[in-house]
């Protein structure tokens, strides 16, 4: 692991990756540095309590958590740090995403989990989400960010429509 890693991205199991690969492309865009780790809340609760006791130590700035059904990994994760906990609901098979959803958002008063999206757009405004706070004490990444927001705004200007058919 890079000492220089600034984000740590984490999701309960593999199967997440295909949605948490969305946060890991932003970062790369950005040049953030990050890793990116299978800890399951259930399935490996000391490894769990041990990445997010060591998180702040090691230079981490945040995490971006994802996970699906009863999707506590992101919650745990907040209780055991103060860093800025990013929680991202990851679709799952039996309820789409809303079980992830509402485990994820409704956490009780005290501990916070910033919740996004269902998906990979939850994932990849998590990972804007984590540059926009990065950008408060860097410049450069400030700039980056404004660029992305106004390639945006010229994609969608530049938006023509087919004739009605
Ligand atoms: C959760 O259970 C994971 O976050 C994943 O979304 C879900 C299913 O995990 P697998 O059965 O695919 O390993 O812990």
């Amino acid at each position: 692991m890079s000492e220089d890693v600034k984000i740590g991205i984490i999701m309960g199991s593999n199967s997440d990756w295909p949605t948490m690969q969305a946060a890991a492309r932003i970062l790369d865009d950005f040049g953030v540095p990050y890793e990116a780790r299978v800890v399951s809340a259930h399935r490996t609760p000391d490894l769990m309590f041990e990445y997010a006791e060591a998180a702040r130590g090691r230079g981490l700035k945040a995490i971006i958590a994802g996970a699906g059904g009863a999707a506590h990994l992101p919650g745990m994760v907040a209780a055991k740090t103060t860093l800025p906990v990013l929680g991202v609901p990851v679709q799952s098979r039996a309820l789409s995403g809303q079980d992830s959803l509402l485990s994820i958002v409704q956490m009780p008063k005290g501990i916070p989990v910033a919740t996004f999206a269902i998906g990979e757009a939850g994932a990849a405004n998590a990972a804007l989400f984590a540059v926009s706070l990065m950008a408060n004490d860097d410049a450069a990444l400030a700039d980056k960010l404004a660029a992305f927001r106004q390639k945006q705004t010229d994609t969608v200007l530049a938006m023509a429509l087919s004739p009605v058919e």
